[in-house]
């Protein structure tokens, strides 16, 4: 392919904007020069956040406000990183502009909003991706081959989790995850939404849920104030039982206070004729259990990362020589950037988000019910 010079405007210069720069100066080292992103503006609400990752990255211009860069006839594909509530009016924004669009996980603020906007995308006609970074680790790759051969059978049981004990400290100070102005809810849509980007990308679509939620610590020290306490507005703990609508069931079970915990993101996947068992604290290692194998030699196999593992081998030639976190965004970072080269759609596009936005809506709706609540419908048109 030849090698396509893609003009990008950042929207938010803060810890994700700073991960999608180096994620975007990583992706020639890695894939060559097939797309050549050209960092050209960033926006942040505070200018001193975005006067110094355009220092750090050599980015032409700065600014304070995101309309600039939604509306910049230079810029091709606008970049979103800043908190939930605003993903969505930039997108549409940025949409109505012919801009393509890359946006933080999660999608949107309710179900109803990421229906609106991915409206908007597709009528627009432009390419979008969302960042769900742990799918594009190559493991999953290779996990969601695994599945499909049939190898190990059917899927039965989908139990995932992802803990962190981020909160664990009550001293820990209010933030802006906790404002339901700001996040709407809380582990759900921050942590168990990366747990439903895996069980959607490697197993399908969910039909209905029955979940709870839980505050733990209701309030916490304001950041400007300390001696004042702010209330906590969203779930610490959430939990739900779902059917797929393939038939498996499943559970997630997520903390944002879990002791001990600091990236427990991770699933079992029981099948008829074997078992999968990964966890993100240990990225470049899967356990795979085969019912096929010997009486005398049944148990679970590590299979360390290795080519033959999506694009692993675009890293490395020998297995086990392991990724990170950033290496996963250099990978989502290259494919957004081939999709909008190649103008073809992305998978983990607004589609694929809303869907687990309609999850996340559902379950709030079964909290508060205490019933189980189909998917089906939740926000508008399908
Ligand atoms: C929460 O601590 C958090 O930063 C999430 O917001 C991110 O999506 C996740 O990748 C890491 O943890």
């Amino acid at each position: 392919m030849l090698m396509k010079k893609i003009k990008i405007g950042l929207i938010g210069a803060g810890f994700m904007g700073r991960t999608h720069a180096a994620a975007y100066r990583s992706i020639n080292n890695v894939f060559g020069d097939e797309v050549v992103p050209e960092l050209s503006a960033v926006a942040d609400v505070n200018a001193d956040n975005a006067k110094a990752l355009a220092e750090k990255y050599g980015v032409q211009r700065w600014c304070t406000d995101w309309n600039e860069i939604a509306a910049d006839p230079e810029i091709e594909l606008v970049d979103i990183t800043t908190p939930n509530a605003s993903h969505c009016p930039i997108a549409v924004k940025a949409a109505a502009h012919g801009k393509h669009v890359y946006c933080e996980k999660p999608l949107s603020m309710t179900a109803a909003e990421a229906v609106k906007a991915t409206e908007a995308v597709e009528k627009a006609g432009i390419i979008t991706s969302v960042g769900f970074n742990y799918v594009r680790n190559p493991i999953q790759q290779y996990v969601r081959e695994l599945l499909r051969s049939g190898a190990l059978g059917t899927v039965v049981n989908f139990r995932g989790m992802y803990d962190q004990d981020y909160y664990n400290d009550p001293e820990q100070l209010h933030e802006w995850r906790m404002f339901k102005s700001a996040s709407a809810s809380g582990a759900l849509g921050d942590l168990a939404s990366h747990t439903l980007s895996l069980s959607q990308y490697l197993i399908g679509d969910i039909a209905e849920v029955c979940g709870m939620t839980k505050i733990i610590v209701p309030e916490r020290p304001d950041p400007k104030e300390p001696s004042r306490m702010l209330p906590v507005e969203n779930d610490d703990v959430v939990q739900f039982l779902f059917n797929f609508e393939n038939g498996a069931c499943g559970a997630i079970f997520s903390n944002r206070l879990a002791a001990g915990r600091k990236m427990s993101l991770g699933y079992e996947i029981q099948l008829t004729n074997g078992c999968i068992v990964y966890n993100q604290e240990n990225q470049n290692q899967v356990q795979i259990y085969r019912h096929d194998d010997d009486k005398r030699e049944r148990g679970f196999k590590t299979v360390l990362i290795a080519p033959g593992h999506g694009e692993y081998g675009r890293f490395y030639g020998g297995a086990g020589i392991c990724l990170g976190y950033a290496d996963q965004k250099t990978i989502e970072a290259y494919h957004t950037l081939k999709c909008v080269a190649e103008g073809v759609p992305c998978e983990i596009d607004f589609r694929f988000g809303m869907k687990i936005m309609q999850v996340i809506d559902a379950v709030l709706e079964s909290a508060e019910t205490r019933q189980w609540v189909k998917i089906q419908e939740r926000g508008g048109s399908q």
